[in-house]
């Protein structure tokens, strides 16, 4: 039995919108940072005494489409290795689940890394990164810690990710500031797809996303904050700009995500370099030093509660226990 633990990240310049659903093979590329807070353990063993794969997330059985994902990683797993044996998986998130925190992505790295190694498959890590993007594209990035970059690809093999810079050798965290962590109405797969079927935004996005692309490169390597807050904000409203020409329309946002993002904006017209980013839920990110947190959280304080926010930090890539 081999357990891993892979760590959420969040995306910087986002993946949103799918141009194969089966290969999930994503329309442009991201970017990403891998934080240290949240995080899946998986263990699996493959056994000839089951029957069936008996995957466990949490204590409870695992059904749908996250069941019918975990089975197509497993099934990869063992096409590759020639294993006909059914696999037990058990796994433990320490992540609040679909609050837009991308539980997907470090549970699927850590079931790809999980059953890789028990399959006594040697995969590097971009082999890895290919597997974990069949379970969930966000996973592709979370085999790796830092700053990632998921290159869209072409075809099965040619869409994978890549470190960009890890460890992360400047200042630079996350306050996440937790609006609703129930579940959200329309889960990032269906967002995107409905997106991609329905908004005349959609072209707009995928180009001004993958022009994003090298300039936040260079920020990232120049340490440059101020440059790549003002580009990741820029692109997270484009993502969520989409949502609002989908048919029927719908957005993530909810009254309190957008009185955060506001008050963002005025802390830092005061000076102090912070800059929002949200994903496929009601939370916001606070990108910043982590030397201005104490003093953004106090400005956060009159419409936050001090316990809905939370410093992430960059975290690492795929380890084993
Ligand atoms: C991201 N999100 O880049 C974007 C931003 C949500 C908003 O990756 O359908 O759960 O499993 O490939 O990976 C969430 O999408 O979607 C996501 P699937 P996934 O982080």
């Amino acid at each position: 039995m081999i357990t891993a633990r892979a760590h959420t990240n969040i995306a910087f310049l986002k993946y949103w919108g799918k141009k194969d659903s089966n290969l999930i093979l994503p329309y442009n590329d991201s970017i990403s940072l891998t934080l240290n807070k949240f995080y899946t353990d998986t263990s699996v063993e493959f056994t000839s005494s089951m029957k069936e794969d008996e995957i466990l997330v949490d204590n409870q059985p695992l059904t749908g489409s996250g069941l019918k994902r975990a089975k197509r990683v497993l099934e990869l797993i063992r096409q590759k290795s020639g294993i006909k044996a059914s696999a037990v998986v058990h796994s433990t998130n320490h992540v609040p689940t679909t609050a837009g925190l991308a539980s997907s992505a470090s549970a699927f790295a850590a079931l790809a890394a999980a059953g890789a190694k028990a399959a006594n498959l040697h995969l590097t890590d971009k082999e890895l990164s290919i597997l974990a993007r069949h379970g969930s594209g966000s996973a592709s990035r979370s085999i790796f810690g830092g700053f990632v970059q998921w290159h869209a690809g072409h075809d099965d093999q040619s869409s994978y990710a890549q470190s960009i810079q890890s460890p992360v050798n400047w200042d630079i965290n996350l306050i996440t500031a937790l609006v609703d962590t129930a579940q959200k109405k329309v889960s990032s797969t269906n967002g995107m797809q409905a997106v991609v079927e329905t908004s005349p935004f959609f072209p707009a996005w995928v180009k001004s996303a993958q022009a994003d692309i090298e300039p936040m490169k260079s920020a990232i390597l120049n340490k440059n904050l101020a440059k790549l807050g003002a580009i990741a904000e820029n692109n997270a409203m484009r993502m969520h700009a989409t949502t609002f020409g989908a048919v029927p329309n719908f957005t993530y946002f909810q009254p309190q995500t957008l009185a955060i993002i506001e008050a963002v904006r005025n802390i830092r017209k005061q000076g102090v370099e912070c800059y929002s980013t949200v994903d496929a839920g009601p939370n916001v990110k606070i990108i910043c030093a982590s030397s201005d947190n104490d003093l953004i959280m106090e400005k956060l304080e009159p419409i936050m509660g001090h316990n809905q926010l939370l410093v992430c930090k960059p975290g690492p890539g795929v380890t084993y226990r």
